[in-house]
């Protein structure tokens, strides 16, 4: 592996991107999932969506009616999903960092797989991290799900809460990488995906509304400060088992976050490795200007522009969005709900 830049794009045009399901299978498949489940959750607590028309309360966490990630999903990875004690899951709420941190596990377990290989083959250069690394919710939409794939590591990802994972996740020792990122951060992040999703029919959701949302817990796999909280606890109670880092402290210093992450996943850099730069290169393969650059056009398998993964990719955007009340607000709730947690960003 090396020189694994965006530079390098010219190479893929003629590679074809890896295609594991055809996406109109998941579609039926998803209103299939949404019908068999829906009887359980159409009598639930509903509050208006962001991306979607409403969130449903279920367990404590909100989840969209419809779509990736909905409450039907999760039902059904609950009642499916069965969890091997080698495997590896990346758990975040929405926005926290999820792609990159996809790419960085995706780079880490395979490096030697693409070590000689023509850099027009590694899978990061050729597809969003989303195509690369599944989620566990979106399994139950494929006829082929990833997990019966006899891959070793299988590395997933999941949105849903440590509380309502499927219980074969909580009962293996399988490792859990929870990545977490500033609240204000992750509202300013949320508010502009949410746009860009926003069905034309729905019109935009503005930012006071938006603010408003997520004060009172209503976002995607929230309340935001129970679902870090969920995983900040487990960890107290596993901490071999479940390695908890945040955005900020992975974009102040990444690569010796990303040399902690290889050894908590197994695939430790050698001494070798590190002198020969291969820390730098995968983070800079994984860097938000590289992967901006690659991501530029199409969709990802379940539909979403790949472009709207990457915008800022910055710590404190939020300076530009929240008024000095609005920040107040948020450190204060966010106060009370870690009171007595050490959690800072
Ligand atoms: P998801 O949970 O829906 O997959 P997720 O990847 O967690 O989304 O969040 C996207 C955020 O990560 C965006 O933040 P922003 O809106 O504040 O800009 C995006 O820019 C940022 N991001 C994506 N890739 C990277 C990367 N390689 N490095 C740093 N930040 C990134």
């Amino acid at each position: 592996m090396s020189n694994l830049g965006a530079s390098s794009n010219s190479l893929l045009s003629s590679v074809t991107e890896p295609c594991l399901e055809d996406p109109k299978n998941e579609k039926a498949n998803m209103d299939l999932i949404f019908e068999r489940y829906k009887d359980r959750f159409t009598a639930l607590p509903k509050e208006k969506g962001w991306h979607t028309k409403n969130l449903y309360l279920y367990q404590g966490h909100w989840y969209p009616s419809k779509y990736l990630f909905s409450i039907a999903n999760v039902m059904g990875s609950q009642e499916t999903f069965q969890a091997n004690p080698t495997d590896i899951y990346l758990a975040t709420l929405p926005k926290s960092g999820t792609t990159w941190m996809k790419a960085l596990m995706f780079a880490i377990v395979n490096r030697t797989k693409y070590k000689n290989n023509s850099l027009s083959t590694h899978m990061l250069l050729l597809s969003n991290p989303h195509d690369c690394l599944p989620f566990i919710e979106n399994e139950i939409l494929r006829t082929n799900p990833t997990s019966v794939v006899e891959n070793c590591p299988r590395i997933f990802a999941t949105h849903t809460p440590y509380t309502s994972l499927p219980q074969s996740i909580i009962d293996c020792s399988c490792r859990i990488v929870y990545m977490c990122r500033n609240p204000k951060d992750v509202l300013v992040s949320l508010f502009h995906f949410a746009n860009k999703l926003r069905d034309d029919s729905l019109g935009p959701i503005t930012f006071e509304e938006a603010f408003k949302m997520f004060c009172e817990g209503v976002t995607p796999s929230g309340p935001y400060w129970d679902h870090v909280k969920g995983y900040y606890k487990a960890r107290l109670e596993h901490p071999t088992r479940i390695l908890y880092l945040t955005y900020e402290n992975m974009s102040a210093d990444t690569a010796n976050n990303v040399k902690h992450l290889a050894e908590f996943l197994g695939y430790p850099f050698t001494k070798e490795e590190e002198a020969a730069g291969i820390v730098e290169e995968v983070v800079k393969m994984c860097s938000f200007e590289n992967l901006r650059e690659v991501n530029k056009h199409g969709n990802i398998r379940a539909g979403i522009p790949k472009p709207a993964f990457f915008r800022e990719g910055k710590v404190g955007d939020w300076n530009n969005h929240l008024s000095d009340e609005m920040s107040q607000i948020l450190d204060q709730i966010t106060k009370e709900k870690f009171h007595g947690l050490d959690i800072s960003f």
